[in-house]
């Protein structure tokens, strides 16, 4: 038994790539902002240019588990750390959930509670580059603690919510929440 290796899930050596729609664009690099907004004290719009060249952006490797079955083990992500935007954003006392808004016309949700995670974080790399195109450049919200339906690529704006909002795959019966330990699928 691979302790490792959520329920029901097999291991695979690269992501699938899985895109509701392939046909959108993004701004210019020097015209993306990440939008950060809802219930939040400070709200942010910070210039895409500005984080790549921070010199102060945080690393995490994680296991990316897929609702469809397969997971990869040790993707290594860069970007933004979740509880340093939570610092920075201060989120209202009541905020129970984050919606995640994309360029392709994609949405995510998940409750905050995942979000404040260690190894949550918006990203700009993967595996040491800059995020392939198709694996979700500018931003992608990274939750390794759920499935992989929850870490939304092409991120517009990460919204703080009181109540739940539903996603895209939400919208089509999958579960709110989507932990892989607890084979959260659908429902
Ligand atoms: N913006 C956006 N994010 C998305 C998706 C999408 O279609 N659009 N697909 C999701 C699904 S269903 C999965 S399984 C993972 C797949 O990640 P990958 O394409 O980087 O392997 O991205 C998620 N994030
Ligand atoms: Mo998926």
């Amino acid at each position: 038994m691979d302790k490792r290796l959520p329920p029901g899930q097999q291991w695979i050596d690269e992501p699938l790539i899985y895109d509701i729609n392939k046909n959108f664009s993004i701004p210019e690099e020097k015209d993306i902002h990440l939008y950060i907004v809802g219930e939040v004290k400070n709200p942010l719009k910070i210039p895409y240019l500005e984080i790549i060249s921070s010199g102060n952006l945080s690393k995490i490797k994680a296991d990316f588990h897929c609702v469809t079955g397969w997971s990869v083990k040790d993707i290594e992500w860069e970007g933004i750390l979740a509880k340093r935007i939570i610092e920075v954003v201060k989120p209202s006392e009541d905020v129970k959930w984050v919606f995640v808004k994309c360029y392709d016309g994609y949405s995510a949700s998940f409750p905050y509670e995942f979000f404040k995670k260690d190894d949550s974080l918006i990203a700009v790399k993967m595996n040491g580059k800059i995020l392939p195109k198709e694996h979700g450049y500018p931003f992608r919200v990274v939750v390794p603690s759920l499935y992989a339906w929850k870490s939304a690529k092409y991120v517009h704006t990460v919204e703080f919510l009181k109540d739940e909002k539903k996603g895209f795959w939400e919208l089509r019966g999958y579960h709110a929440v989507g932990d892989p330990w607890k084979e959260e699928r659908y429902g």
